[in-house]
């Protein structure tokens, strides 16, 4: 019940993205998600927790989830274009449990891109992950501030109807 609720909430929501253009103002359309980078450099749960409360999205978003190589290069290219440099928090991290990496969005983690000798938790406290030097990634200290990336993801729904 509570998911056809939230599908009828989607459709409408689906038809005010359709008739207002893909992505909110400002954000990059990318494989039917919205991208939104951030110069200002800050720690990485300000930066997540700053992509949660945009109040003008649909829906909240999250720090980037990172599912393959082309939609790591896609991010990589627009923060190079975009800030001159690379490296962007990106919403991976082992916060948690020490050496379970997971994405703040929620999803799967089933792809990395970590620098050769990375992630190597350095002095026992390295939990967020950033893109290092082009699209290679490294584990660093989450109170490092950087620039970051908010990602919205237009299907999330679907997976929460999956039996
Ligand atoms: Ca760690
Ligand atoms: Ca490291």
């Amino acid at each position: 019940m509570v998911c056809v609720k939230y599908f009828l909430f989607l459709v409408v929501s689906l038809f005010i993205v359709l008739a207002s253009g893909v992505c909110p103002k400002d954000s990059l359309s990318y494989n039917g998600d919205c991208y939104l980078f951030i110069s200002e450099n800050t720690k990485f749960f300000e930066a997540e927790a700053f992509c949660n409360n945009k109040s003008d999205e649909l829906s909240s978003s999250h720090l980037v989830s990172i599912k393959d190589r082309d939609e790591l290069e896609f991010v990589s290219a627009a923060s190079l274009q975009l800030f001159g440099a690379t490296k962007v928090w990106i919403g991976l991290n082992d916060e948690n449990i020490e050496g379970q990496f997971e994405w703040t969005d929620g999803s799967i983690f089933n792809y990395s891109h970590f620098a050769d000798g990375e992630p190597n938790n350095h002095s026992h406290r390295e939990h967020c992950v950033h893109i290092y030097a082009e699209t290679t990634w490294n584990d660093a200290s989450c109170n490092g501030k950087k620039p970051f990336v908010c990602k919205r993801a237009q299907w999330e729904w679907a997976h929460e109807c999956a039996p």
